[in-house]
C-alpha cells in the first residue's frame, strides 16, 4: 500500500488545515476553553491508534489485538491518577459533556432530579439545560449567583436542596472566574442525601497544579475535559472513588460508548506526561497571574467584571455596565476583526439571546502556553479595551491589528 500527503490526496483539506495553523499563528487565542496542545500530543492525536477498536478496559476487551492500547489507556489512567489522586479514573469519554452523561446513567434513573447552576450564570448545558439530553431526561432545577456579588450563593444552594431535594447537585462551571468551595456545595449534597458531581472541565490544569483547590475525596464523582487547562488529548474524564468505578466504567461501555478513541487517549497519556513535569506547575501559575492582570486592566478601563475579578483562568466582563449599547456580540466581531478571538458569554440576569448575550469571556490558557508574561497580557487587555471604546473606527482597527500581529510574532507557536 503506498501513502500519500493529505496534500497530495486532498488538498482542499491541506489548504485549510495549513490555514488554521496559520489562524491559531496569527491570532490572540483567548476563548477560555482552549488551549495549544503540545507536538507530542499532536503526534499521538494522529497516530495509527486511530485504526483501533477496542471496547472493553485494559485487560478485559472484546477484540484481539489490543496489547498496546492497553499499555496506552493504562498509562493515561495511571498518570491521571498521579495527577488528580483519583481512585480511579475512566479516560475514554469522548467528551466533558460525554464524561457528565456517564455520570449521570451510573447513578440517576430517568425522571430523578438534578440541581445544578443556570447556563446564564456560568453553568454548562449538559448540567441539565431543557435542550440538552440532561435537561430532557432528568427533572432539573437551578441556581444562580448571587446578583449584587456574582459569586456562588453557598447558603441559598443549601436552601435550595432542602427544598427540591435533588439525587445529585452539580457543581464545577464554564464561565465562573472565582475559586469554588466544594466542601460548601457537598454540606448541602449531604443535607439532601445526594451526589455530587464536580465538573472540572475548565480547571483540570488549574486543579492537578493546586492552583485551585481540588473536589477529588469531597465530591463523589470528578469530570473534566482533557484539552482545557490540562492541555492534552482531546475529551474527557471521569474521576471517583472505587466504590462506583464499576457502575461508572459500566456506563461508558456498554451503556452509552462504543469503541474508546484510541489516539485522542493517547493524546491524554502524553499530555499528563508532560503535566507531570515542574513546569507545567509553572504554567498553571502563570494563567492565573495572567487573568488577574488581564481583569486589573479591564477594570483600570472602565469595564465592569463579574463578581469583580478572577481567580482562576477567565475574565468575565459585564458589558452593561460600561457600554449599554454593544452587545457581547458586538464586541467578539470587532475582537476578531483585529485578530483577538474571544467570545460572547451570557452574564447573570441576562437580557439578551446566549447567540448576542451581554458580556464577553476572556481567557488566559492559550496566550500562556504560547508564552504570553504578564507585560504581554496587560497589553492584550489595553488593546481589547482600545477595540471596544472604539468600534468602528477603522484608524483604530488598523493600530490594534498591527500591535496584535507584532505580539504573535514575539511569541511564536507550532515553528
Ligand atoms: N465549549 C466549552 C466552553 O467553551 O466552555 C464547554 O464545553
Amino acid at each position: 500500500m503506498e501513502y500519500d500527503t493529505i496534500r497530495a490526496v486532498d488538498p482542499d483539506v491541506a489548504d485549510a488545515l495549513e490555514a488554521e495553523v496559520e489562524r491559531e499563528r496569527d491570532t490572540l487565542e483567548m476563548i477560555a476553553s482552549e488551549n495549544f496542545v503540545s507536538e507530542a500530543v499532536l503526534e499521538a492525536q494522529g497516530s495509527t491508534l486511530t485504526n483501533k477498536y477496542a471496547e472493553g478496559y485494559p485487560g478485559e476487551r472484546y477484540y484481539g489485538g489490543c496489547e498496546h492500547i492497553d499499555t496506552v489507556e493504562s498509562l493515561a489512567i495511571e498518570r491521571a491518577k498521579e495527577l488528580w489522586g483519583a481512585e480511579h479514573v475512566n479516560v475514554q469519554p469522548h467528551s466533558g459533556s460525554q464524561a457528565n452523561m456517564g455520570v449521570y446513567l451510573s447513578v440517576l434513573e430517568p425522571g430523578d432530579k438534578i440541581l445544578s447552576l443556570d447556563l446564564t450564570h456560568g453553568g454548562h448545558l449538559s448540567h441539565g439545560h431543557k435542550v440538552n439530553f440532561a435537561g430532557k431526561l432528568y427533572e432539573v432545577e437551578q441556581y444562580e449567583v448571587d446578583p449584587e456579588t456574582g459569586y456562588l450563593d453557598y447558603d441559598e444552594i443549601y436552601a435550595h436542596a432542602e427544598e427540591f431535594d435533588p439525587d445529585i447537585i452539580v457543581s464545577g462551571y464554564s464561565a465562573y472566574p472565582r475559586q469554588v468551595e466544594w466542601e460548601r456545595i457537598q454540606e448541602a449534597a449531604d443535607a439532601a442525601d445526594a451526589y455530587h458531581l464536580a465538573d472540572i472541565a475548565h480547571i483540570t490544569g488549574l486543579v492537578a497544579a493546586g492552583e485551585h483547590p481540588s473536589p477529588v475525596g469531597i465530591a463523589d464523582f470528578v469530570t473534566g475535559s482533557t484539552h482545557k487547562t490540562i492541555r492534552s488529548g482531546r475529551g474527557g474524564i471521569i474521576m471517583c472513588d472505587e466504590e462506583y468505578a464499576d457502575a461508572v466504567d459500566t456506563a461508558v461501555i456498554p451503556g452509552m460508548q462504543g469503541g474508546p478513541l484510541m489516539h485522542n487517549i493517547a493524546g491524554k497519556a502524553v499530555g499528563f506526561k508532560e503535566a507531570l513535569e515542574p513546569e507545567f506547575g509553572e504554567y498553571a501559575a502563570q494563567t492565573v497571574e495572567n487573568a488577574k492582570i488581564l481583569a486589573q486592566t479591564f477594570q483600570d478601563n472602565g469595564f465592569g467584571l463579574v463578581s469583580g475579578g478572577t481567580d482562576t483562568h477567565l475574565v468575565l466582563v459585564d458589558l452593561r455596565e460600561s457600554h449599554e449599547d454593544v452587545t457581547g456580540k458586538d464586541a467578539e466581531e470587532a475582537l476578531e476583526d483585529v485578530g483577538i478571538v474571544l467570545n460572547a458569554n451570557t452574564v447573570p440576569g441576562e437580557t439578551r439571546s446566549p447567540f448576542v448575550a451581554s458580556g464577553i469571556r476572556a481567557g488566559t490558557p492559550a496566550l500562556t502556553t504560547r508564552g504570553f508574561d504578564a507585560d504581554d497580557t496587560e497589553r492584550v487587555g489595553e488593546l481589547i479595551a482600545r477595540t471596544i471604546n472604539h468600534i468602528g473606527d477603522e484608524d483604530v482597527k488598523a493600530e490594534v491589528a498591527e500591535e496584535v500581529q507584532a505580539l504573535c510574532d514575539a511569541n511564536p507557536l507550532y515553528e
